[in-house]
């Protein structure tokens, strides 16, 4: 008889238990669940470009720490690139990357659903990853150059409704490149080679025009402009395009261009860009006629870039034919067009 009790009580006992356990859970839950009220929506218009930019933090810093090569350090940009590729490879809704110095711009179609288009969940996500790719491949690019620190980035994300506007973006992100790389060639020129003080360097550049640095550069030290490495005037553009792989067979890759992505050429010739349009198969560029570019632009790949777009000789794959004529027949319009954007830009960085 007592063990009939005694079971029946223990029995009452773990169900009492068992429900009060749920019900304090449950009450858990809805006491506290009203927080994510303070949350708020963060989705990207519909039908607009989405463009999240990143930008290396306090880099002037980061660059002296690990004595980066003024004012242009070829396995720097080379990492930037493999960080922004390893994005990209993940990110497959990203159509078009830009890069030059220690930032990044990442395209998104403008129909994407990822993430339900949310902002926050977006640029976070693409920022991390890029950081750690960043990192991770660090050593292979500079060998036996320990990090001293860790690196941060921050970013930001900018809705564009039209294709003008996102070409318009593009073309000032390049423009920028210009700009700087123009007035750090003749500053550290001035310094390394001409033996001036930064203050006296920055002193006779201060108000020129692009036009007279050209001149500055060619008169005091023999540097044709254009014949600078097409890497540092251009920065980098990825785009996906089919590749051939061992086999011959096309697979979609990301492949680094270094072009000109402010005239229409660039985007006649590619119309599957913005045209949001299955790929299209990588051309490589004549190299007969591209020899200028090719010569400059070589020194600027490693096999590791070539070998993310599956064996694409490095020359070949980041070097444009149709970028010669620009380079060898400059243009009064355009030196022109370059003096009215220097006197815009009111951010010239010096090295
Ligand atoms: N030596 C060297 N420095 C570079 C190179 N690329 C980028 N940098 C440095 O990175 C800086 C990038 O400019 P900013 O982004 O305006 O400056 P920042 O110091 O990163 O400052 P915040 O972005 O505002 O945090 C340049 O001014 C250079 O100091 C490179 O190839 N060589
Ligand atoms: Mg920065």
């Amino acid at each position: 008889m007592k063990s009939v009790f005694s079971l029946i009580f223990n029995r009452a006992k773990r169900v009492a238990s068992c429900r009060y356990f749920s019900l304090t859970t449950t009450m858990a839950k809805s006491k506290f669940e009203y927080v994510k009220e303070f949350e708020r929506d963060d989705n990207c218009l519909p039908n607009c470009w989405i463009v999240i930019r990143i930008d290396g933090r306090n880099f002037s810093r980061f660059c002296d720490t690990h004595q980066f090569v003024k004012p242009n350090d070829v396995a720097a940009l080379e990492l930037m690139n493999r960080a922004a590729i390893t994005v990209m490879e993940d990110f497959k809704e990203i159509i078009l990357g830009f890069g030059q110095s220690d930032e990044y711009s990442f395209v998104f179609r403008k129909d994407t659903q990822l993430y339900n288009r949310r902002a926050s969940k977006l640029t976070s996500n693409v920022n991390s990853l890029f950081a750690s790719a960043y990192v991770y491949h660090w050593p292979h690019y500079h060998r036996g150059k320990e990090l001293y620190y860790p690196p941060s980035f921050d970013a930001r994300l900018v809705l564009y409704p039209t294709d003008k506007n996102l070409r318009d973006y593009l073309a000032w992100r390049q423009a920028d490149v210009h700009i700087n790389n123009l007035y750090n060639t003749c500053f550290w020129n001035l310094i390394l080679k001409g033996k001036l003080t930064p203050s006296q360097a920055e002193e006779k550049l201060r108000g020129t025009l692009a036009s007279h640095k050209n001149e500055l550069l060619f008169q005091e030290f023999g540097i044709n402009y254009n014949n600078e490495p097409p890497l540092f005037r251009k920065g980098t553009t990825l785009v996906r395009k089919l590749v051939p792989d061992v086999t011959g067979r096309l697979k979609p890759a990301v492949v680094p261009l270094i072009d000109d992505i402010i005239g229409d050429r660039f985007w006649k010739e590619n119309p599957e860009i913005i045209g949001l349009k299955s790929l299209a198969t990588y051309q490589p560029p004549n190299v007969t006629n591209n020899v200028k570019n090719t010569r400059s632009v070589s020194a600027a790949s490693s096999p590791m870039v070539a070998k993310l777009a599956n064996n694409v000789p490095p020359s070949s794959q980041v070097t444009n034919i149709n970028s010669v004529n620009e380079e060898v027949q400059p243009n009064r319009d355009k030196e022109i067009n370059e003096d009215r954007m220097q006197f815009e830009s009111e951010r010239i960085c010096r090295r």
